[in-house]
């Protein structure tokens, strides 16, 4: 069978200012919070190893694109360190950052490769962080501010911008499950940091619009599809809640712009809602976006908790419980589910509930502990694993389009293997091996086949 997708369709990959710039405090950039993070809890990251152990593309970035050519990509995703733009928070524009990025997208250009560029991949300046971060209303101002500057600044030469990445994670990850900086657990907090993003990207789309920038603007979610262990009341139910609360709380306002009725009923029922003040209302209904990145690792099982949660839910996993489905395919080089048809079920959602938006596919990707057991004679990581796991993602999203769905490209997380969070360079994702040590570069098995595939635009 034939898997041919449109001449205009993108492939690429993607990654961020954080985890592959380096220079994390060089040239004017003051500390994010994952800088700072590491600079008081080391231990916290995989081997010791912090931000600033990058593939230095601050230092790199001409022969990286040029790696990204050979690579056969047509688009690559990276975002604006907020941190490195301006130091302060809100004052000053760094010269020297406007003069790396513009260096960075001139390269990218001139090579034929579009950037697209998000403007926020977890990485909050600790200075605004210190200020209350997405708790409070002065730091969405802040951001929104960043943004239009951003737009002025770069518009000439970007046309394709998201506001944040994976919004979620954030909520998640700092404010309910103690795993991202600034650790707190507490449901009406995360909520509040929810709502308050939701607001600083609506913001950043109706600055966009404002000025009249051209070219086009959106958001990227990591959208999971939430699967119930059976069809009884009690499991539906549960996949709902997980679905409402970790999936449609940044989808609906981003495509209806507005919240799902009953997401607000849930909230409103447990007394978790945020401050809803003036204007945010039609804030909101102003950042509706042009087009979707969608990011799709795997998908979340849920069934109903053995015991229904008494007093008030402390976090969402008291309103439901993720489960192990028997049976289910796995990632033997990490502990993730693979479920390709995923993809298709999103895509199917979004073109039959959502009206059918314009999307692609922002990250999708197999990380691997330990990878090195797998270089080869030839010196190079024969990843075959990673092949069958891009293949079998692309027929599903060939399906989905064939049907209708209006999803228009295909980025692989990610180009170079690069620091990821408290995991650092535990799992390998990248088409490109990194030596940390030498900073030596090797292109793997995928890699060569992913730019077969993209010059040919598909497979057989
Ligand atoms: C996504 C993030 C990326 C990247 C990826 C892999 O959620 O957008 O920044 O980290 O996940 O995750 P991990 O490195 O934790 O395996």
């Amino acid at each position: 069978m034939t898997y041919r997708f449109p001449d205009e369709f993108w492939w690429g990959s993607a990654s961020s200012a954080p985890q592959m710039e380096g220079a994390s405090r060089r040239d004017g950039k003051s500390d994010n919070i994952f800088d700072y993070w590491f600079s008081i809890e080391p231990e916290r990251f995989h081997q010791g190893i912090g931000p600033a152990q990058t593939s230095t593309f601050y230092d790199r970035f001409e022969p990286d694109i040029a790696l990204l050519k050979q690579l056969n990509h047509n688009s690559f995703r990276t975002s604006i360190s907020w941190s490195r733009l301006i130091p302060d928070g809100t004052g000053e524009v760094n010269q020297q950052a406007v003069a790396f990025y513009n260096s960075v997208f001139d390269r990218l250009l001139a090579e034929g490769i579009t950037p697209f560029i998000n403007l926020y991949h977890f990485d909050m300046p600790m200075c605004m962080q210190a200020r209350g971060g997405w708790e409070s209303r002065d730091v969405v101002a802040a951001y929104v501010r960043y943004a239009g500057l951003c737009f002025e600044l770069f518009g000439s030469r970007i046309k394709h911008w998201f506001t944040f990445n994976e919004p979620i994670v954030p909520v998640e990850c700092g404010y309910l499950g103690h795993f991202h900086y600034p650790c707190v657990v507490d449901f009406r907090r995360a909520v509040t940091v929810a709502y308050h993003t939701a607001l600083a990207h609506a913001g950043a789309v109706k600055a966009f619009r404002d000025a009249g920038a051209c070219g086009e603007i959106g958001i990227i979610l990591n959208l999971s599809p939430t699967y119930p262990r059976s069809d009884t009341a009690e499991d539906s139910q549960a996949a709902r809640w997980a679905d409402l609360l970790l999936n449609k709380s940044f989808l609906d306002p981003a495509l209806k712009g507005s919240y799902d009725p009953e997401l607000v009923a849930l909230l409103r029922q447990h007394d978790l809602l945020p401050e809803v003040a003036d204007g945010d209302k039609a804030q909101l209904m102003a950042g509706r976006v042009d087009w979707l990145g969608i990011n799709y690792y795997q998908p979340r099982r849920v069934k109903a908790k053995e015991q229904a949660c008494s007093g008030a839910p402390r976090t969402p996993e008291d309103l439901f419980d993720f489960y192990e489905m028997p049976g289910r395919k796995m990632n033997p080089h990490r502990g993730w589910e693979i479920y390709e048809k995923g993809v298709y079920d999103i895509l199917t959602e979004l073109r039959l509930g959502y009206g059918n938006p314009r999307c692609y596919i922002s990250e999708n990707g197999m990380g691997v502990e330990g990878e090195e057991r797998f270089i080869g004679p030839e010196g190079r990581v024969e990843d075959d694993y990673r092949i069958d796991f891009i293949r079998g993602h692309l027929e599903w999203l060939h399906r989905a389009s064939q049907e209708g769905s209006a999803c228009c490209g295909y980025h692989l997380w990610t180009f170079i293997d690069n620091w990821s969070w408290l995991n650092a360079y535990k799992n390998r994702y990248g088409l490109v091996r990194l030596d940390l040590a030498s900073q030596v570069r090797t292109i793997k098995k995928s890699g060569y086949w992913f730019a077969e595939v993209a010059r040919n635009h598909g497979f057989n």
